[in-house]
């Protein structure tokens, strides 16, 4: 009865890209900043208003919605052979501090609008359909990246660190969780893992981040790659002391390690001799903080990654060398040096870019390779599913600010060629 039937009718392929802009404006609300920022931390109240949101959206386009323990969102399109592995799409709804509004959000929503575009054009899916709304792909509450689509592909050693992560404000993983009614993160996280092979492909929709795409009149980037990112804690301990009475012969001041430190990862990321190796320290916190006080205690977190691994691991290491050189120099105690995370990169699949670049054909739309210089839940479910990725145009490839921005057209555009990349694998 039922013809495998590719939507042939592209002409008649809508977005509503106006109630799409709205749903953006309207998810964007849920903020503990003030518009046009945006800071929506996982778990939080707003969060949580965040996620029935989505999983009303899901419900009206007609899927049918489950959660893990962790709240990782799915949203369910039976296909006609429901037996076969689906096809998944989706990313992330959570914003960091004084972030945009797209970052995620358009990869959320517009894989509902997608499906959305797939039902009014007739489309039956083959294989079924899966739209997910990932859990905490920023680092922010827990200093965990991609937390959701890591213990999808099965980590166990985040399932292990969750038990004994705390927050800033001393609030467990599990507590956390269970304030935003996810009572059974407290157990056994491997019932989160993904076995191998559940879904045929990942696809996620997400705004490029960075320049190219705008700068070139490019519609669609197809991503072929995503860098390696690594984080890194650090602290260091002093004795600290009065500001105006210890003379400076006499101090091992933390924070003068700290700042030392932060130029040597700028230096050793430089230092590469690729353009494509990067480094921040995002955070530096003083103790006591105190304007007439001598830092006791300075605590940094370094982000760095490349598209090489092992040149980012490099960076790494001498990143390690000076925190210990600097402590000895300042005699001063390097008490912590954690190496958070260290992921490699991921590639995409070939069966996917192949059916977004055929997408982009199929629509007209000016598309080029490219590869991701953020990272995304794509990295992490690279390790169980085939994956692919459709960047869209970004406003002077702004991202984690406000400025950030993609045009209702961009975004509309994206949507479509998702749609028909998500018809094309269903149907393989
Ligand atoms: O930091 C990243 O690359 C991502 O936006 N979370
Ligand atoms: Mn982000
Ligand atoms: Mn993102
Ligand atoms: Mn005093």
């Amino acid at each position: 009865i039922h013809e495998p039937k590719y939507p042939n009718s592209l002409s008649s392929l809508s977005v509503n890209a106006d109630t799409l802009q709205k749903q953006i404006d309207e998810l964007a609300t849920f903020s503990d900043s003030p518009a046009p920022s945006v800071t929506r931390i996982l778990y939080s109240e707003k969060d949580v208003l965040a996620r029935s949101y989505i999983k009303d959206l899901m419900e009206l386009s007609g899927l049918s919605v489950r959660e893990d323990a962790v709240g990782n969102i799915f949203g369910r399109w039976n296909g006609y052979e429901p037996e076969l592995a689906p096809v998944l799409t989706g990313s992330h709804f959570d914003a960091i501090p004084y972030s945009g509004k797209y970052d995620g959000v358009v990869g959320v929503l517009g894989a509902i609008e997608a499906i959305n575009v797939l039902k009014r054009l007739g489309f039956k899916p083959k294989r079924s359909l899966e739209v997910i709304a990932f859990t905490s792909e920023e680092p922010t509450r827990f200093g965990i990246s991609c937390l959701g689509s890591r213990l999808l592909a099965g980590s166990v050693q985040l399932a292990e660190l969750l038990k004994k992560t705390v927050d800033s404000q001393n609030i467990s993983f599990s507590d956390a969780a269970k304030s935003a009614g996810y009572a059974n993160a407290k157990g056994d996280l491997s019932e989160v893992f993904l076995k191998k092979g559940s879904y045929f492909a990942f696809v996620e929709l997400h705004i490029e981040q960075g320049p190219i795409l705008e700068k070139e009149g490019t519609s669609i980037g197809v991503v072929t790659a995503i860098a390696a990112p690594a984080s890194i804690k650090v602290t260091f301990e002093g004795n600290g002391g009065h500001a105006g009475a210890a003379l400076m012969p006499e101090r091992n001041d933390a924070g003068l390690a700290a700042a030392e430190l932060a130029l040597a990862v700028e230096k050793h990321v430089l230092d590469s001799g690729s353009i494509d190796t990067v480094g921040t320290v995002g955070i530096l916190k003083l103790h006591p903080g105190a304007i007439n006080s001598i830092p006791s205690m300075a605590h940094l977190e370094i982000d760095t990654r490349d598209i090489d691994e092992s040149r980012r691991n490099l960076v790494i290491e001498k990143i390690h060398q000076s925190a210990l050189a600097i402590a000895k120099k300042r005699k001063v105690i390097l008490s912590e040096f954690e190496i958070v995370n260290q992921d490699p990169p991921a590639l995409s699949d070939e069966s996917i870019t192949k059916a977004t670049e055929l997408a982009c054909q199929e629509l007209n739309l000016t598309h080029k390779k490219m590869i991701s210089r953020a990272y995304h839940d794509s990295l992490f479910m690279a390790r169980v599913s085939p994956m692919g990725m459709i960047f869209i145009p970004c406003y002077k490839g702004y991202s984690h600010k406000p400025e950030e921005f993609s045009s209702v057209v961009d975004i509309a555009n994206g949507v479509k060629v998702l749609a028909l990349t998500l018809a094309k694998l269903s149907l393989s």
